[in-house]
């Protein structure tokens, strides 16, 4: 103690306090050095952190941008996408997915007073005046509904038309109770003959004597103008509820394609699955779900809960809604032909085209009821569709299928083109008036919408991808693809234009009437289901029309798992049936494809009648259609399809010498490409030929002949496998049992069957060119 004193005294004590100075400076300095290196960390990582963000928002732009541009591979499935994905969703002014669940005005949805004038009366959208049962929720939902602001430079022609089926009714859903004058809806009877459908039509003339809610309701001053505030002041669901479009126009006799929706604001916002949006249901539902799925082989319960006018987000590219259609386009009917179908499904079918077609372009819809057995289709939807004068039903007497269910609609019909849509899908804004116009350009073109999924589980619509076309994988099984890369970029594609489609899907396109008779419309023998979209496609496309998929008009449908109805015979045989006769009429050499892909059993007439094809062979000679062969190399060029599996010489490993043709038997030759006696093609059904004739194996142990060629004799098949396989570049009988191969016998050259060995190089076989491996 008495050191540290010594220590701290004097001069000592001056060091001390240095030294203890230092030390308290150094710790200060540490503790700022620490500070501002924290400083610096947080700023960097900030910046990184931004960094980042902005390196997430360009990989999310470039991926949308892709997305956008080019469709990914997928394969044979549809491909799907949910609506509410970021990014995606291209709107048109009808609906603003987001702005409505914000709850907030659409600016785009104002009408200007500018914009306000239509064919000299003033289009109202005064929102204190909205209806009172029109309980929009939200602002924008409250927003009063506005009139169809027509295309203010729309032809004279089209305005006087539009004005004047604008006059009559805005088809919204409703009650047929509610519905006080009401009155049967006129049906037309037809009788069907089993060779076809003979029409009969007793009460002559349609005629539609009931009146729309809208004609019940109009209001019209002293110089007859309808007096639009009064009238939708004083009635429930006041329409039309059209969406706005915006009205300039480019060029005399074209006009912006009209977005008309009448859903563009529902009465029910808030309903369960509002917006084409998924429901999911609560787990105590999962019975009831699941005890109902049976109905349509989709959620029935969930799409009862769904109204049946519900609105769909618009799914059309964006350049879409400014696009021109011609002013004089033809009218259209629209054929639904249905059995046993779900009520809420048919009647939302029927709805999403009454509230988004122009009314001037819809000339009827005709619902054929194919036998359906459900009370539901019967006065019930009688009395439903009686509300709505453009509803007609026609009833089978016996069920006859979906193809001569379309037969029976398309020969009553009464506008220009026919436009034939499956009983559970929803039409989307602005869908008519671009297949019309193709129609319109060309009556050769055969237009189909895009065809979006309504998802059978949760009922939400779904987007597809860009470029999509259907095709057919062998045997005939139609499928989606996407545009080959090259054709987009050779031809400049934008996600605008037609799509060239080598097949359609079937369910949905639009033709121009004429033209569909002409084509001799449907295979009539072709049954109930399947095959029938195969049939029109190939004889569209090489009879001289052209099938195109249009991104401008879309459709939702429900895509089941199964048929929800009962075929009258057995499925597969019914399908396989049809495709048949597809193959036996349109095919040519091409139909070896389809049978050698697993249809083989088909070309046994003990099996299976095809009936009779005279009538269809007949059509195409009519019609000087051209061949398979053109359909595939200038339609589906991308189809790598050989018509045989293998061709060339056909050399013997162990003799080193190869097949040829000598009179009527067969021996071994030096290799010589130039001697066409040494030609044979290994053909899809498995037959080793030379021109019309074709090895046969004998019965066991007898060897092989030469016999004509015929598809469905067996022991002209010869299995072969250049890989894969123990027996590979074998060919072993299929005819004889225990596994016989073609050998050559060194000794005489000549040619036998014997037990197959793996190992022996007298029985292994090349062909010249082996297309298929
Ligand atoms: C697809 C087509 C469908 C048809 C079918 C092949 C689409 C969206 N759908 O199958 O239109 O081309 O391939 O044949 O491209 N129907 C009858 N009577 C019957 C059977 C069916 O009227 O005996 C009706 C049925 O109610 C429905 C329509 O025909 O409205 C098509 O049948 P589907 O929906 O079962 O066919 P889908 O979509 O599986
Ligand atoms: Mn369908």
């Amino acid at each position: 103690m008495m050191k540290v004193r010594r220590y701290l005294r004097g001069s000592g004590r001056v060091l001390a306090f240095v030294f203890i100075a230092s030390v308290i400076w150094l710790l200060f300095d540490m503790a700022a050095l620490r500070l501002s290196i924290n400083d610096v960390n947080s700023q960097l990582l900030r910046e990184r952190v931004n960094r980042e963000k902005e390196i997430m928002m360009l990989k999310k732009q470039q991926q949308q941008h892709v997305w956008a541009t080019q469709p990914k591979r997928r394969g044979f499935k549809h491909p799907v996408e949910r609506v509410t994905r970021p990014g995606k969703i291209q709107q048109s002014p009808s609906i603003k997915l987001d702005e409505v669940y914000r709850n907030k005005p659409d600016p785009k949805l104002e009408i200007k007073p500018s914009d306000q004038r239509h064919g000299g009366h003033v289009v109202k959208n005064d929102s204190s005046k909205s209806s009172s049962n029109q309980n929009n929720g939200g602002s924008l939902l409250g927003k009063k509904a506005v009139n169809l602001d027509l295309n203010v430079a729309v032809a004279n022609v089209t305005r006087k038309a539009l004005k004047k089926e604008l006059d009559e009714s805005p088809p919204l859903a409703r009650n047929p109770s509610d519905n006080q004058d009401s009155k049967t809806n006129e049906k037309v009877k037809v009788d069907v003959v089993k060779s076809g459908v003979k029409v009969s039509q007793p009460n002559g003339e349609e005629a539609h004597p009931v009146k729309t809610i809208s004609q019940q309701t109009h209001v019209r001053d002293a110089n007859g103008k309808k007096k639009e505030e009064e009238e939708e002041e004083g009635r429930p669901n006041a329409g039309p509820r059209w969406g706005n479009h915006s009205g300039a126009v480019r060029k005399p006799g074209v006009h912006k394609v009209l977005s008309l929706d009448a859903t563009h604001a529902p009465r029910d916002p808030h309903a369960v699955g509002q917006f084409g949006q998924a429901v999911l249901l609560p787990g105590s539902r999962d019975a009831e779900v699941r005890r109902r799925w049976d109905e349509g082989h989709f959620n029935v319960y969930l799409s009862d809960q769904i109204p049946v006018d519900r609105a769909v987000p618009d799914t059309r590219p964006e350049m879409c809604s400014q696009s021109l259609v011609h002013d004089d386009l033809p009218t259209t009917t629209v054929i639904f032909c249905f059995v046993d179908e779900v009520w809420s499904t048919l009647l939302r079918s029927v709805h999403s085209v009454l509230n988004r077609s122009p009314p001037h372009l819809l000339k009827e819809i005709i619902l054929v009821d194919d036998a359906s057995t459900k009370d539901h289709l019967k006065e019930q939807l009688d009395e439903y569709m009686s509300q709505f004068p453009k509803v007609r039903i026609i009833r089978l007497k016996e069920r006859q299928g979906l193809i001569r269910a379309r037969l029976a609609g398309a020969a009553v019909a009464k506008g220009e083109v026919l436009t034939f849509l499956d009983s559970h899908i929803e039409c989307n804004v602005g869908w008519l008036e671009p297949l019309l116009e193709r129609v319109y350009l060309d009556r050769k073109k055969v237009p189909c919408p895009v065809i979006e999924v309504i998802s059978d589980k949760d009922m939400s619509y779904l987007l597809v991808d860009n470029f999509q076309r259907g095709i057919f994988k062998w045997p005939l099984v139609f499928g989606w693809s996407p545009v080959p890369e090259d054709v987009i970029k050779k031809n400049n594609m934008k996600v605008t234009d037609p799509i060239r489609c080598p097949v359609m899907a079937g369910g949905l396109f639009s033709i121009d009437k004429k033209y569909f008779f002409e084509l001799g419309a449907y295979d009539p023998g072709l049954d109930v289901w399947g095959g029938e979209n195969m049939e029109i496609s190939f004889k569209i496309w090489m009879c001289g029309g052209e099938i195109e998929i249009i991104p401008c008009s879309r459709v939702g449908h429900i895509f089941r798992g199964q048929n929800p109805y009962k075929f009258p015979k057995d499925r597969q045989k019914t399908v396989e049936r049809n495709l048949a006769r597809v193959a036996e009429v349109w095919l040519d050499e091409y139909k070896d494809l389809f049978y050698g892909h697993g249809y083989q059993h088909l070309l046994d007439k003990k099996v299976i009648d095809i009936g009779n094809l005279t009538e269809q062979i007949e059509l195409r000679k009519r019609l000087k259609c051209k061949s398979f062969k053109w359909y595939l190399e200038n339609v589906f060029p991308d189809m790598d399809t050989p018509v045989v599996k293998a061709e060339g010489l056909i050399f013997n490993r162990g003799l080193r010498k190869c097949l040829a043709l000598q009179k009527d038997s067969l021996s071994f030759e030096i290799c010589d490409l130039s001697k066409k006696n040494q030609q044979f093609n290994y053909t899809w059904m498995k037959n080793i030929r030379h021109h019309d004739l074709c090895v046969a194996a004998q019965n066991e142990g007898s060897g092989f002949a030469l016999v004509p060629c015929d598809n469905s004799k067996r022991e002209l098949r010869w299995f072969y496998k250049t890989s894969d396989s123990a027996l590979t570049e074998h060919l072993i009988s299929e005819f004889v049992g225990n596994h016989m191969c073609l050998e050559a016998e060194p000794r005489d050259d000549s040619l036998r069957l014997r037990p197959c060995q793996p190992s022996s190089v007298f029985q292994k076989w090349e062909f010249t060119h082996h297309y298929v491996r």
